[in-house]
């Protein structure tokens, strides 16, 4: 018998090529000791929930009525539900086609969709067109579709910032692109310089590639960076002059934790710089329920928002998206919820309100824990977390740290990583998941263990860090004796 299509060595050797770091070799071992017994800290993926995060109780109460309608025919239902969350919980099931266990249009209900433009238009100023915005389960999916639409064959290039979250470095190889680097300045607080964007492409095209696309992560993962409205107005420049479709990856736009460099959209600024490059430059833009003071990461809800494309294209996004009937329902209204909140006055809005600048506010201290911590530990330098969910401290490991991770066959980040692991019980990702300059190292935690956790967390990171720093730069400077 030969070999069969589902046989390892048959494989679309494009699914074999995906890397996917978050949940990679750190995450499996990370799991296995939690097996044995050992108390982990998960720190590898941005899920807020699973670190304790409370569910907002409003859009919790409204999907509960959604999913079991009957409790709105129960006389009871004002003792368990405030009337703002019974009013709004028939609302989307009227915009539904039979409540949450009837598929929808595949790009979402309209009315929900009808919400998110309502919500860009009341955060950049300009109108929005629903039939141009699609849901999706999670923006990854999003990212995924539009990847899809894109990326022909290897000689097509997608810049993507390095570091990056790798969705885009695995969509890419899984659909047999190329992608393309740009690097993020770490000196300059991980700032995204123009004239690096014009070296890749020149590198890329030098190399036969035709460069397609560029991703931004506003704010930035792993880097945590926010983008300022002049660097977005250079980026959207240069998107222009080279012809690039512009993926704005905008998942973070409520954890900001820095009043300098507020959150502003790149359509915003597209717009803003009027005719003809608001008219010309191609942007999708994303979102999900699963960040912010949300968190709703196990919903899987998202969108993206398409800007001057072409009717024909909308279309066929619209018949890919068929494929998959439709995007999950009860996620929709998370959506919608999301972007359609409580207004003052409204009988949930003062804890609403509560809720959500509870967890804004610890979030900001969490980020500030963190850095600090980092920073006060040898050979580790890290900028300041001023948005997104992550720390992504640089560790300068010592050569003899560098040489034992060699003999043990492990990239030298990983090898770092699996020590404090093995030490704390805290488990990251290793920088080289996210990409890096050759010969620096770094690692990434989420800055979403339990604030009152976080002193523990930061000092038994110190410790073991000290420690190992002293063992390795000791024999170094003894062997250099
Ligand atoms: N884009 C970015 C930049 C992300 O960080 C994530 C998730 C997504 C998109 C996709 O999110 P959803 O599909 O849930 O909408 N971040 C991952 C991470 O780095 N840790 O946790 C998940």
């Amino acid at each position: 018998m030969g070999l069969k299509a589902l046989d390892y060595e048959t494989l679309n050797e494009n699914v074999k090529k995906v890397q996917y770091a978050v949940r990679g070799e750190l995450y499996l071992r990370a799991s296995e000791l939690q097996k044995e017994g050992k108390k982990i800290i998960f720190t590898n993926v941005g899920n807020p929930h699973a670190l304790g995060q409370k569910p907002l109780t409003f859009p919790r109460q409204v999907v509960a009525l959604c999913q079991a309608p009957f409790l709105l025919d129960d006389p009871n239902v004002g003792l368990l539900f405030p009337a703002d969350a019974i009013a709004r919980a028939k609302h989307y099931l009227s915009l539904t086609s039979g409540g949450l266990g009837a598929y929808s249009d595949s790009r979402g209900i309209p009315g929900v969709r009808k919400e998110v433009a309502e919500f860009i238009e009341r955060r950049d100023g300009y109108p929005s067109d629903p039939e141009l915005i699609f849901l999706t389960d999670g923006a990854s999916k999003g990212v995924m579709q539009i990847l899809n639409c894109i990326i022909r064959g290897e000689g097509d290039g997608i810049l993507v910032p390095v570091p990056q979250y790798p969705l885009y470095s695995a969509t890419i190889s899984l659909l047999g692109g190329s992608l393309v680097p740009y690097y993020l300045e770490e000196t300059a607080n991980w700032g995204l310089d123009v004239n690096n964007l014009r070296e890749s492409v020149a590198q890329a095209r030098f190399k036969g590639i035709t460069v397609r696309a560029m991703v931004i992560i506003n704010p930035g993962n792993p880097t945590g960076q926010c983008l300022s409205e002049a660097n977005l107005r250079e980026i959207i420049n240069f998107c222009y002059q080279e012809n690039l479709v512009l993926l704005g990856d905008e998942v973070y736009q409520q954890n900001i934790y820095q009043d300098e460099r507020p959150f502003i959209s790149a359509r915003k600024v597209l717009m803003d710089m009027g005719p003809p490059v608001s008219k010309e430059v191609q942007l999708v833009s994303f979102h999900t329920v699963s960040k912010g003071y949300w968190g709703e990461c196990g919903q899987r809800g998202g969108y993206f928002e398409m800007t001057n494309l072409p009717p024909q294209t909308v279309d066929e996004i619209y018949k890919i998206a068929s494929i998959a009937l439709s995007p999950n329902v009860p996620a929709q209204i998370f959506m919608g919820l999301m972007v359609n909140p409580l207004k003052p006055g409204d009988i949930s809005y003062e804890q609403f309100v509560r809720e959500s600048q509870g967890i804004l506010e610890s979030l900001r201290r969490r980020a500030r824990i963190m850095t600090d911590g980092f920073n006060s530990c040898k050979n580790v330098v890290c900028n300041f977390t001023e948005g997104a969910m992550y720390s992504f401290p640089q560790i300068r490991l010592p050569p003899k740290a560098i040489e034992a991770a060699k003999q043990a066959g492990k990239v030298p980040d990983v090898f770092y990583c699996l020590k404090l692991l093995e030490a704390t019980g805290i488990s990251t990702v290793p920088g080289s998941g996210f990409g890096q300059k050759e010969g620096v190292f770094h690692l990434r935690t989420t800055i979403l263990p339990a604030e009152e956790d976080m002193p523990a967390i930061m000092s038994s990171f110190k410790k073991f860090n000290d420690e190992f720093m002293d063992q390795y730069e000791d024999n170094w400077n003894r062997s250099r004796m």
